[in-house]
């Protein structure tokens, strides 16, 4: 059963639950983007730094916006919009995000502070207990991977050891109520390998009724297939440090709070229960990819091995050669890491080795926060640490196709913007040793301070950069040369060879094969262990290329194969149906927008290409009555188009582009999309939040509030500028 909207008053306020007051709350961000949510306690600060519209629009504050005369037309629409989204850039250029969904995070995070006795803010505990509060199922009052997701023995056991931590007593209702659905499920013998690492870590469980994180693996020579210098980023970098507390079987000293918890958690007394018989013991509720024959028996004989067959020295090289790694993560990340699961994994690990007064343990408490976050609902812990640059590419991206750029109104939005791409440009290589590629000219996802480059991030930015510096009174900030380090990067990620060729992946090219899969330990995520093809990475870079190739002539020969070799990949990698699967957006409108841009950007439209035409009838066959699009995100877990219940705005505007980008001759079937996607707007050129719009490894949904603004305003302007801008 999967989650209904989130209904007011909020479930908090319905319990009476502590809140913070919201008007004390600011974000502080420096010029490459950090997001840090201060609670102000000083009263002279507070007059000094009014809140700005952003802090007042995510903690569900009245903006005190203007409001505008209802758009008769798009164009009208599309300028309210972006008024209204201007209002929310920060001082440095960037657009911030609430970047939540994800479920599992805040026991990390939380684990973390209590083995290391670092103190969770006062401000912190109320707000997280809160979000969790508001967040748990309305009937069963347990929670699941994902904030839309069904209960699960991950998602309830870690969230309920989150708010007993933070202070909730076990007899509060809502206690009860999650710890009644947990037992239902079995108790917490029935959580997933991750759920089992942490609870193993605060000792709540025991390590021998664990699945095997053998740090071993990192000292086979790096040629070996399985070696996790091929895996996927971040499944190496979460397993990394894993593996160095699965291996010293890291635990937090027992206490009365923890001894309670022991017999709360399960069905039975804890002393009574054979862990080591609960290693393959999963939820049925929970598994999204099963173990496979041939994980289990290697999982066996790693027992095995362990506790028979492994030599003092390996276990202290692998030791040695895992906190090396761990430590040049830190130093390429400045403490951020790629994810926030190895964030607080690699803080426990660095304070066991360095003690909790070290400069790098304290380093790491600083960036805790970063990825903490504060909104209507309660306090949530982010997918990463922001979606700072992708944000901020899209932003400027729409302003610029919509023409709005050299309106006068919106030219400090648009050099702010790109001041903040700028700030957020890669300078240095990695350090040796650390398993990574060149990103020096590169754009991250987040920030700069956190330093992975994904693909599509630096094509996205990249395609910003070039269309913002030609306005007119835009000065160019990024020259060319800086802008060929970038180029040179995107063209090393191409694919080639037996791994899908001509595609891209994510963060680096496909190193490991996809057989690997089979040794997925996770049971809750799919394809998380070496990289795979995208069709959504592809067509960004085949869009970015095609921007620089209108532009420049540097390395123009491999530029031009380049595009025609991905554009050969995307077209391979439409379904029957005429659709694309989305891997990072819900789900096929997502991966329709893209994939039809690109085939655009080499002038395939409707009239000319089968491809194009087949991926228009998919869409248009889909539109609902109300002229909308409305896609659940069931699609991204079955992999089949199921639809919402109700037509969403944000899938609207993707296939309302989609269509418009390709030419679709049956202007009518936009003009209804975008009838609906105006019908939504509400005065002040806001859309409301409706259902979430992102996902990541198949089973998991993240939040991306900010295209609710940004693609129903592209959507908008475009319409005016391609077709008319009569009123609708
Ligand atoms: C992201 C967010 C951005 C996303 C896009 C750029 C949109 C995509 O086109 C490429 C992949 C990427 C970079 C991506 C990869 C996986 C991430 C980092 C996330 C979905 C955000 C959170 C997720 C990360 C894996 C969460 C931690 C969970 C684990 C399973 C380790």
């Amino acid at each position: 059963m999967s989650r209904p909207a989130l209904t007011r008053p909020l479930r908090s306020e319905k319990f009476g639950l502590e809140r913070t007051d919201p008007l004390r709350w600011r974000l502080k961000t420096d010029k490459v983007g950090r997001l840090n949510w201060a609670y102000i306690r000083d009263d002279d600060e507070l007059k000094r730094h009014p809140q700005t519209p952003y802090e007042k629009h995510v903690l569900g504050l009245e903006t005190g916006l203007s409001e505008f005369p209802k758009a008769e037309t798009p164009y009208d629409a599309a300028l309210n919009g972006l008024r209204f989204f201007k209002e929310l850039q920060l001082d440095k250029g960037l657009w911030a995000c609430r970047y939540g969904g994800p479920m599992f995070l805040l026991i990390g995070v939380i684990a973390a502070h209590y083995l290391t006795k670092t103190p969770v803010p006062e401000e912190w505990k109320i707000e997280i207990i809160r979000y969790l509060t508001n967040s748990a199922h309305p009937i069963d009052g347990g929670w699941g991977l994902h904030s839309e997701d069904k209960s699960t023995v991950f998602g309830t056991a870690c969230n309920y050891v989150v708010i007993r931590l933070l202070g909730m007593p076990p007899d509060h209702p809502v206690a009860v109520k999650a710890r009644t659905t947990l037992h239902k499920f079995g108790g917490a013998v029935g959580c997933p390998h991750w759920g089992k690492v942490f609870l193993s870590i605060l000792n709540l469980y025991e390590w021998d009724g664990v699945n095997p994180v053998p740090p071993d693996l990192w000292v086979l020579p790096d040629w070996v297939p399985v070696h996790p210098g091929k895996w996927w980023v971040h499944c190496r970098q979460v397993y990394l440090p894993m593996g160095y507390l699965y291996s010293e079987k890291v635990k937090a000293p027992l206490d009365p709070l923890l001894e309670s918890l022991r017999s709360e958690l399960y069905t039975t007394p804890y002393d009574s229960i054979d862990f080591s018989k609960h290693r393959n013991n999963v939820s049925e509720i929970d598994i999204y990819y099963p173990h496979t024959k041939i994980l289990n028996f290697v999982n066996s004989a790693m027992v095995i091995c362990e506790k028979f067959f492994r030599p003092d020295w390996l276990k202290k090289k692998a030791k040695d050669v895992v906190v090396d790694l761990i430590r040049k993560e830190n130093q390429n990340s400045d403490f951020l890491c790629v994810g926030p699961i190895n964030n607080v994994l690699n803080a426990i690990v660095v304070f066991c080795e360095e003690g909790p007064d070290s400069k790098n343990f304290l380093r790491h408490k600083e960036r805790f926060a970063d990825f903490m976050y504060i909104s209507e609902e309660g306090m949530l812990m982010m997918g990463t640490n922001g979606v700072q640059c992708w944000d901020t590419s899209f932003a400027l991206q729409t302003i610029c196709t919509i023409g709005a750029g050299d309106l006068p109104e919106f030219r400090e939005t648009v050099k702010k913007g790109l001041e903040f791409l700028d700030n957020s440009q890669f300078t240095e290589n990695c350090v040796p040793g650390s398993y990574r590629d060149n990103r020096l000219g590169c754009w991250p996802f987040s920030t700069k301070d956190q330093g992975y480059t994904v693909s599509d991030c630096t094509a996205e930015a990249l395609k910003a950069v070039l269309m913002v510096q030609k306005l007119p009174h835009v000065e160019t900030l990024i020259s060319d040369e800086r802008i060929y380090p970038a180029i040179d990067v995107l063209l090393s990620l191409q694919n080639r060879g037996s791994f899908s060729p001509g595609s891209f992946a994510s963060y680096e090219k496909i190193r490991g094969p996809p057989l690997l899969e089979l040794l997925n330990p996770a049971e809750v995520f799919g394809n998380i262990m070496v990289e795979y093809p995208y069709v959504e990475c592809s067509d960004s870079v085949v869009i970015g290329l095609s921007y620089f190739r209108d532009h420049s002539s540097y390395r123009r020969d491999e530029v031009v194969r380049a595009i025609n070799d991905a554009v050969a990949y995307i077209k391979s990698e439409q379904d029957v149906n005429g659709g694309w699967y989305g891997s990072w957006g819900i789900c096929f409108t997502y991966a329709a927008m893209f994939a039809i841009e690109a085939l655009s950007y080499q002038g395939e439209v409707y009239a000319n290409s089968e491809v194009v035409r087949k991926g228009c009838h998919f869409l248009a066959k889909r539109q609902e009555a109300d002229g909308g699009w409305g896609e659940s995100y069931r699609s991204c877990e079955t992999l089949t188009y199921v639809p919402h219940e109700q037509s969403q705005v944000v899938n609207t505007a993707w296939a309302c582009l989609a269509l418009m980008l390709a030419e679709y001759p049956d202007v009518e079937v936009i003009k209804r999309g975008i009838r609906l996607i105006m019908s939504r707007q509400q005065p002040n050129g806001e859309w409301k939040q409706e259902g979430i719009e992102g996902v990541f490894n198949r089973s998991c949904m993240i939040e991306y509030p900010n295209y609710k603004f940004y693609f129903p305003i592209k959507a908008l302007g475009m319409f005016a500028k391609k077709y008319s801008n009569a009123s609708l």
